[in-house]
């Protein structure tokens, strides 16, 4: 083992929208979590791997905080604020606004439960010029005592790689958990699962994919193509009607553009059938919502 080797834990915490998912994935160069412009798209921890010849930093991506409705709301919220006391380094997710609202003061309430440093991260700094940057850090500087303060952009990727060196300084030396080549221990069914909940979150208008899981019921490689049955779960016969869309056209347009990567990331050629199913209530069913994936380990 290497002695000057740092290895450990940071998670991305924050509002939902505020970049967390874009910013882990520019971080180890490869999509893993997915992102969408609506809000609450991450549903559940998901951890990647990014190694340097420094250290091993492992990613802990969480759903955005917010005040939750129902129990999959409840269950986001709590993954996301558990995740402070599991890792040695808090990235704080903010964007680049002089206002400070419940929403962050709730966060900040969070974090000073614990004693884990905090890097306030201030991401989208691409949309406001640099002089409108210092208000924003100062304003920040006065609610909370962060380990740092760095200001990103996950989109074009300016600024990430200071961000890298500066979670390495907050690390231990240690052992390199994982060998270099991997990325993440996510299962390949539950990153499937979650592109096609990509897709119909971008195909879809804003209530309707809110109440939407997918569950994958067969994933089969047969003569070098994958057999992907898969079944979108909505909470409404109407909502069932708007994902078909007229004469299948919707279904199709989601499984084509979530088929195209599934290929790519499983490098071979992909055979994707979906259906459609009516759950009432589903995210405030404990039993239903354990079905589809979003359970505590612990
Ligand atoms: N302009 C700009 N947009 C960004 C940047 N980073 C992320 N976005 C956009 O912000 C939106 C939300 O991104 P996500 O990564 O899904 O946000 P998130 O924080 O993971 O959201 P939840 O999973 O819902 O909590 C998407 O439309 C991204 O393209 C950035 O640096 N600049
Ligand atoms: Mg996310």
């Amino acid at each position: 083992m290497r002695e000057d080797f740092k290895s450990g834990f940071a998670t991305l915490i924050g509002r939902p929208n505020v970049g967390k998912s874009t910013l882990m994935n520019h971080l180890i160069g490869q999509k893993i979590a997915i992102t969408s412009n609506k809000p609450q798209t991450t549903r559940n921890r998901i951890q990647t791997v990014l190694t340097t010849e420094e250290g091993q930093i492992v990613f802990v991506d969480t759903p955005g905080i917010h005040k939750a409705k129902n129990k999959l709301g409840e269950y986001m919220v709590h993954i996301a604020e558990r995740s402070l006391n599991e890792v040695d380094v808090v990235l704080w997710l903010v964007e680049p606004s002089t206002f400070i609202g419940a929403g962050e003061k709730h966060i900040i309430d969070q974090l000073k439960k614990v004693r884990t440093p905090v890097i306030l991260v201030i991401n989208k700094i691409d949309m406001v010029k640099k002089e409108e940057l210092l208000p924003v850090i100062d304003m920040y500087r006065k609610e909370y005592d962060f380990a740092d303060i760095v200001p990103v952009s996950a989109r074009s990727g300016d600024n990430t790689e200071e961000l890298v060196r500066v979670i390495l300084k907050y690390l231990p030396y240690g052992p390199q958990f994982y060998d270099e080549d991997t990325v993440t221990d996510q299962p390949e069914r539950q990153i499937v699962a979650e592109l096609i909940r990509e897709k119909a979150l971008h195909c879809l208008d804003e209530e309707i994919p809110h109440g939407i899981a997918v569950a994958i019921d067969r994933m089969k490689m047969e003569r070098k193509v994958m057999h992907i049955d898969a079944t979108i779960i909505c909470e409404r016969d109407s909502h069932k009607g708007i994902i078909i869309g007229k004469q299948g056209s919707m279904l199709k347009k989601i499984g084509s553009t979530a088929r195209y990567e599934i290929e790519r990331l499983l490098d071979c050629r992909v055979n994707l059938k979906l259906w459609v199913k009516v759950q009432k209530n589903w995210r405030d069913s404990d039993y239903l919502m354990k079905n589809f994936g979003y359970r505590d380990e612990e």
